[in-house]
């Protein structure tokens, strides 16, 4: 499962223009919020530069930068926030572009927003585990018990996010996922400029830009938020980078490229990015000891390339 963020905002601070910055997928932006608007999904590639280096190596015939899944919904009503019940992270998009923006009010109107739409999520949900609860099963019932006292709390003023008892699994509360905030504007990310650049060649934009796109810096502090790392797979067919969990095993890595891969793992051969590009060749690599053979259990850690010998 791709790494899922949900964007959120209020109307017109620029969330889908983000969205199409992030995803180049030339989403419809309109001034108003009109009620025909649907949510978007894109992917948005992950900029790195070693990737086109490891493809050379390798002579490979295509280079797969990594990628996220991106959800962009309209509005802030509870019911469209449910849409982002799954996703990993929420980038908060606050207007900073605008005549006279006000991005402290905004940041405060929209953390109500969510705090709102997690609250009528606990109500909805509490209504529908009541009349399941009617039926006996002991399930039910106890989550009962536990959304009561959930609900208590959150008529008190409290939020879910400070709240010392159990939250039921299935809740998937907005207001506890991990947040970046994006000033949309000169002083944050421009988010136009950057959709605009989107359109063009990758040079082009570059030769445009003074430094880095702001955009790998919120792809920066999302990976920061969410502890993630990238690693690498580099063949004759594709030079590819995917992102994982820090902390998760070369089993984990091989399950995100292939189910099968991951059913006949048999061992790993590891080299860091850097030393292959360093050395310019695996056999280069190898003479100097810099390759080593590893097993399932083996912690991936950032940059490494992996191969994965398997069977099935
Ligand atoms: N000047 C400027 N205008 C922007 C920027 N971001 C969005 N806009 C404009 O603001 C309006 C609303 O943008 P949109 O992305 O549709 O906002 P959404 O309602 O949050 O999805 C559009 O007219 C955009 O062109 C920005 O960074 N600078
Ligand atoms: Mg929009």
């Amino acid at each position: 499962m791709a790494l899922e963020v949900g964007i959120v905002g209020l109307p017109n601070s620029g969330k889908t223009t983000l969205f199409n910055a992030l995803t180049r997928a030339g989403a419809e932006i309109t001034a108003y919020t009109s009620v025909s608007e649907k949510p978007n999904l894109g992917m948005a590639p992950i900029a790195d530069d070693r990737l086109v280096p490891l493809g050379k190596i390798e002579a490979s015939r295509k280079v797969t930068p990594a990628a996220i899944r991106v959800l962009d919904v309209p509005g802030t009503g509870a019911a469209l926030l449910g849409n982002l019940r799954s996703v990993d992270a929420i980038l908060a998009v606050v207007d900073g572009f605008s005549p006279e923006p006000d991005p402290q009010s905004d940041r405060e109107t929209l953390r109500l927003e969510l705090l709102f739409a997690d609250r009528d999520h606990v109500g909805k949900r509490r209504e529908r585990v009541a009349r399941d609860a009617k039926s006996g099963k002991p399930e039910p019932r106890a989550e009962l018990v536990e959304l009561d006292a959930l609900a208590a709390h959150l008529d008190a003023g409290g939020a879910i996010g400070d709240y010392a008892g159990v939250v039921p699994e299935a809740l998937e509360p907005l207001t506890v996922k991990p947040l970046i905030e994006i000033v949309n504007g000169p002083e944050g990310v421009d988010a136009k400029l950057e959709a605009e650049l989107a359109e063009l060649p990758e040079e082009e934009a570059a030769a445009y830009r003074e430094g880095p796109s702001a955009l790998e810096d919120v792809v920066h502090r999302l990976f920061s938020s969410l502890d993630l790392i990238t690693f690498f797979t580099v063949g004759d067919t594709e030079a590819r980078a995917w992102t994982l969990a820090r902390g998760e095993s070369a089993l984990d890595a091989a399950a995100a490229i292939h189910t099968d891969i991951a059913r006949g793992f048999i061992r790993c051969e590891v080299i860091a990015a850097a030393d292959l590009i360093e050395h310019g060749s695996r056999a280069e690599v190898a003479k100097r000891g810099l390759q080593r053979l590893e097993g399932k259990e083996y912690v991936v850690q950032a940059g490494d390339v992996l191969n994965v010998r398997f069977n099935v």
